[in-house]
């Protein structure tokens, strides 16, 4: 069970669990979170899905409520304070974490879902390959926008397309176990459609092909990610705050 919470306030970032859920903070969008709120869903976790409002980039107070936090009660709970972060537990059992992919393996390895314990290395690549390639999406969507982004698609995309195929050809990422790659696989996915549909539909040959659709059907069709997806606390869009050149 989810239950989500819109910050616009400073003295509202969390800085404990709430109700001794685990909370998962990030910006109001999609970004380095959406997989982080897959993966705790399929794992069944009662959570709270925290959702900083960052205000209009013309505002004054635009990021500062996060700001705010960061620089003052958010020095003595985080160790390297950035966004997304999590908390959960009290006292020797508080975990309180930053880096996207730190707290997708803690996830993996507290609520079982690194898959096939023989194929757990292969999770770690895929989690880290993953973070690479969507960092070209992100920082083309900060700093170029659309067309940079529709370029590197077109010249990239399939290449990184053909390495993946084969591993989802009938089957999830490590076998037919569900897993955290799988969780943030999707996220990227979802971030390619995202990119597709902006460019009229698909102007290179055949990458959301069949294998790929099936493959999004599959995670799609997992009972608690179905749910998820159908009720309101499912979040679409955005992928990026509202300063970005694209997706914003
Ligand atoms: N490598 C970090 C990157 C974190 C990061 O860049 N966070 C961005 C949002 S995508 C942010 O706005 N952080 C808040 C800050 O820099 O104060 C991760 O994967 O978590």
């Amino acid at each position: 069970m989810v239950r989500v919470i819109v910050v616009t306030k400073c003295e509202d970032v969390p800085t404990k669990p709430v109700d001794d859920k685990p909370m998962l903070v990030y910006w109001n969008l999609l970004g380095l979170v959406q997989f982080n709120r897959f993966a705790l869903i399929q794992a069944d976790v009662d959570f709270c899905d925290v959702r900083i409002d960052a205000d209009e980039p013309s505002c004054a107070n635009f990021r500062k409520c996060w700001m705010d936090a960061k620089a003052g009660a958010l020095q003595d709970v985080l160790d390297f304070p950035n966004l997304p972060y999590f908390l959960d537990g009290h006292g020797e059992n508080k975990i309180a974490l930053t880096q996207s992919n730190a707290i997708l393996r803690h996830i993996g390895r507290r609520y079982n879902l690194m898959g096939n314990p023989c194929k757990e290395h292969l999770v770690d690549m895929i989690v880290d390959e993953l973070s690479d390639v969507e960092s070209n999406i992100t920082r083309r969507a900060y700093a170029h926008g659309k067309d940079a982004i529709a370029s590197w698609y077109e010249t990239d995309i399939p290449d990184v397309m053909k390495r993946f195929l084969p591993m989802i050809d009938n089957s999830f990422l490590t076998g037919d176990q569900v897993s955290i790659a799988d969780c943030k696989f999707y996220s990227f996915l979802y971030k390619l459609q995202l990119i597709e549909d902006e460019m009229g539909g698909p102007k290179t040959a055949d990458i959301m092909n069949d294998t790929v659709r099936a493959y999004m059907q599959r995670f799609e069709a997992l009972p608690r990610i179905k749910a998820y997806m159908a009720s309101p606390d499912y979040q679409k869009g955005p992928l990026n705050n509202r300063h970005a050149k694209w997706g914003g």
